[in-house]
């Protein structure tokens, strides 16, 4: 089975996949190696990708985009609640506090979650996917921006499993990158040699992300990350769109944020001309046609002007590549290149920015817009390590410090006589894009005092997975018991942390972070973190591992898990169920719609051979009489036609063939006759 690389984007998603010795990127329905991050839902199927996009004006209600934000995030978040004024589809909060979107879908008011407008899209790629490998697919790895927290990648996770895809690992945008600059150049330095450091800068849509990595033949260290998590490209459209609805307001009297469907048209323009500024610095036009109350508009811009407007935006460029520098405590001499990625580093004065604070000009050996789906794809294939990078120290004690590479086990030691609560956080909310600094709490259940009164000992596994999600992955309790002489014995149990994410298999490339090697990182000293100031035990003996194991019983507890923002599993496998229901309708959709496509085909083609090839076959009268049934037929597709099940489509086709099928025989037969003759003739 074929693993697929996903970058999920703000505006455009891309999937790669590594198919003889190379990496692909697969095309779509429409020879797009681009699907539009969009889903439009109508009264009966969904409208996904490229599709969906010429929808936004058309069904501005129902075509959803620009929702990747909205994963892990309450309504009230005050980013939600500063985009809802300025989308064409309604919000709508969910039971849980979460954000949900309300649109029209099969003629019924229906409030979708983000994870399920994701798995639409996620859904459509899929069989993008197959439909180019030719078998079905389900392991995939995802990219996710390198700022996305818990909350947020454990909600892309979710959509992933609702697509009933397989998501081996949620990979961070920049790691992606990096991989994909990597794997293809044959010059770096070797083992010995001091590492070739490289800039990585990605400026999307949505969001801006700077990492440097350290590459030596065969390794790769990512040293540090830093972002700015709302500048993008569709800052620069909003820009645009503002000063133009001013110059209309003024110039022609239009109201246009008035009416979504201008505002729409006038986006899409705006950010047409933007592109062109990157490729133009004279004036430029803007037309729209009918733009509102049947005015046509006009307007134009340059590129000095837009640099002016923008000025804002693009002074934030920089706070970033200082940031990634100080980081990696690294000075501009160090750095080699400056990679550029994300359609939005084509804008001519963000690229000028950037080469101008590194004091270089900036490359652009990747592709711009395919880097990041490409190192997804590699992922899967050569680095079975991982590259993580967990930017927030977690946890009420600091289990993890800052940049901790994942995945990262960690056993913490508690001395408890009851069940208790673990609470996990981010220690550091101002560093936090996010308003919540809560992970999710973890209530360790069935505990209880030993048999004489004292608290019990509890081990508590914590993790950072490979997706970079903190879980809590076990709990145990330590029995008590009494030795010879009534000593107490040390404690021996099964090793908590083991080898789990280890590379299995001898990689191409080593990957890994912050001098850590490569490979799930563990470490049992965090076990001074005992709730309640009850003192840890340093000198653990799962740690030691050679002391007698007969005496020592563990009980395995369960866990509760309650993360912040996350749906319930069985919520969950009723929209694994309902998304089944929807690929369904969507196939029966579109099979009725080939039906009825049949049936015109064959039409418009019997009429053609009808006055063509056909009309020696038959006679006048049959002819118009066959003419005058084509036409009624026509008319019915017109008609009460237009909008019938299938079947009936089916049975209008055979209905035309049993009046065009005697007839194209007859006009094969004919065809044949000769050829036969000839054939004979030689063998006589
Ligand atoms: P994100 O990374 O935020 O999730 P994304 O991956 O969908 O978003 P990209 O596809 O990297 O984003 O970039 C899209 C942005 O790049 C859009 O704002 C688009 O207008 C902009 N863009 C593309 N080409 C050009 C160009 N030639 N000049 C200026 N901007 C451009
Ligand atoms: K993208
Ligand atoms: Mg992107």
């Amino acid at each position: 089975m074929s693993v697929v690389g996903i970058d999920v984007g703000y505006q455009n998603c891309y999937i790669a996949v590594a198919r003889s010795g190379g990496i692909e990127t697969i095309a779509n329905d429409y020879s797009d190696r681009c699907t539009p991050a969009c889903v439009s839902l109508a009264s009966k199927n969904r409208i996904i990708g490229n599709a969906a996009k010429s929808q936004i004006i058309t069904n501005f209600k129902n075509t959803v985009h620009g929702f990747k934000k909205f994963h892990g995030r309450a309504f009230d978040d005050p980013f939600v609640q500063g985009e809802k004024p300025k989308l064409p589809y309604s919000l709508h909060k969910l039971a849980n506090g979460n954000t949900g979107i309300k649109v029209r879908y099969l003629d019924e008011d229906k409030v979708f979650t983000v994870e399920q407008i994701t798995a639409m899209l996620l859904t459509k790629l899929k069989e993008t996917s197959e439909g180019a490998l030719k078998k079905p697919v389900m392991d995939c790895v995802i990219s996710v921006p390198s700022f996305f927290t818990d909350a947020e990648r454990r909600s892309v996770f979710d959509a992933s499993q609702i697509a009933g895809l397989n998501c081996l690992r949620l990979i961070n945008d920049t790691t992606a990158v990096a991989l994909a600059y990597g794997i293809y150049k044959q010059d770096l330095p070797t083992a010995e040699e001091k590492p070739r450091n490289v800039v990585f800068v990605d400026l999307g849509h949505s969001s801006y992300q700077v990492s440097i990595a350290a590459f030596n033949k065969g390794k790769l260290k990512v040293l540090a990350t830093a972002f700015d998590p709302y500048l993008g490209g569709r800052n620069f459209d909003e820009v645009l769109v503002d000063y133009f609805c001013e110059d209309f307001k003024g110039r022609y009297k239009l109201n246009v944020k008035e009416n979504p469907r201008a505002v729409l048209r006038l986006h899409q323009e705006c950010e047409k001309l933007k592109k062109l500024m990157s490729a133009n610095s004279s004036d430029l036009p803007l037309n729209i046609e009918c733009f509102m109350n049947d005015i046509d508009v006009t307007g134009k811009m340059n590129r000095t002007q837009f640099e002016e407007f923008c000025a804002p935006y693009l002074t934030r460029v920089e706070a970033p590549l200082k940031a990634v520098l100080e980081q990696a405590k690294l000075s501009r001499d160090d750095i080699y290149a400056v990679e550029v990625v994300g359609g939005a580093t084509r804008i001519p004065s963000v690229k000028e920015r950037i080469g101008k604070f590194f004091g270089k000009d900036i490359s652009t050996t990747l592709n711009a817009d395919e880097a990041v789906a490409r190192g997804c794809a590699l992922q899967v294939h050569f680095f079975h390590a991982d590259t993580h990078y967990v930017r927030y120290p977690l946890l009420e004690c600091e289990v993890f410090g800052k940049n901790h590479a994942a995945p990262f086990s960690k056993v913490i030691t508690f001395h408890k006589k009851e069940p208790f609560d673990l609470e996990a956080f981010y220690s550091t909310p101002q560093e936090l894009p996010y308003p919540d600094h809560r992970i999710g709490c973890f209530s360790v259940q069935n505990v209880v005092p030993q048999p004489d009164g004292d608290s019990s000992k509890v081990k508590v596994k914590v993790r950072v997975n490979v997706h970079g999600i903190f879980t809590v992955s076990g709990a145990s309790l330590i029995e008590k018991q009494k030795g010879e002489g009534g000593e107490e014995v040390q404690m021996d149990t099964e090793p908590l942390v083991q080898n789990e994410g280890k590379a299995e298999d001898q990689t191409k490339m080593q990957v890994d972070q912050e001098g850590q090697s490569q490979g799930d990182q563990q470490s049992e000293d965090a076990s001074s973190c005992s709730k309640e100031g009850v003192p840890g035990d340093k000198q653990d003996p799962a740690a030691g591992g050679s002391r007698p194991k007969s005496k020592v019983k563990s009980i395995d507890l369960p866990i509760i898990t309650n993360t912040i923002r996350q749906v319930n599993k069985d919520i969950l496998n009723d929209f694994v169920e309902y998304e089944g229901q929807m690929i369904v309708q969507d196939k029966l959709e579109k099979e009725r719609n080939d039906a009825k496509n049949a049936v015109e085909e064959y039409l418009y083609d019997l009429r053609n051979k009808l006055c063509g090839v056909y009309e020696k076959y038959i006679t006048e009268e049959v002819g118009s009489q066959l003419t005058l049934m084509l036409e009624d037929t026509e008319n019915w597709l017109y008609e009460e036609g237009e909008d019938q099940p299938k079947h009936i489509y089916v049975d209008k086709l055979d209905a035309l063939k049993r009046f065009g099928q005697p007839i194209e025989d007859k006009h094969r037969e004919c065809e044949d006759r000769p050829r036969a003759f000839e054939e004979l003739g030689k063998k006589l």
